[in-house]
């Protein structure tokens, strides 16, 4: 067969892996800053990113702060948890499939 002609695929491309949200809860005993620190350091965000995500779980309950395969976003959501748990507050991070 020439080297231009269409062949038939003998494998099937690996599937994309499924992803997961981590979600910010709101609390009303975290301070607001510590919420902003906690954010810079776990998931690499600027002070303005921080705050938004922050001010948004505090007005609606609950915020969409990033996407990763299960793996990740299990791992930072439990990291940042922890940080607050250290530090006696009931901050705390979910993770959910994405639909
Ligand atoms: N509601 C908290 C307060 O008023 C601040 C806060 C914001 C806590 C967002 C958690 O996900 C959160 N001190």
């Amino acid at each position: 067969m020439a080297d231009s002609a269409t062949r038939t695929r003998s494998t099937t491309r690996t599937a994309r892996p499924p992803l997961y949200k981590v979600l910010l809860l709101n609390d009303d005993f975290t301070p607001r800053d510590f919420v902003v620190r906690v954010l810079k350091a776990e998931f690499r965000m600027t002070e303005d990113e921080a705050y938004k995500v922050m001010v948004t779980a505090h007005v609606k309950g609950k915020c969409v702060v990033a996407v990763f395969t299960r793996e990740i976003a299990e791992t930072k959501a439990a990291r940042a948890t922890d940080m607050a748990r250290a530090e006696g507050f009931p901050l705390l991070f979910e993770t959910e499939p994405e639909t």
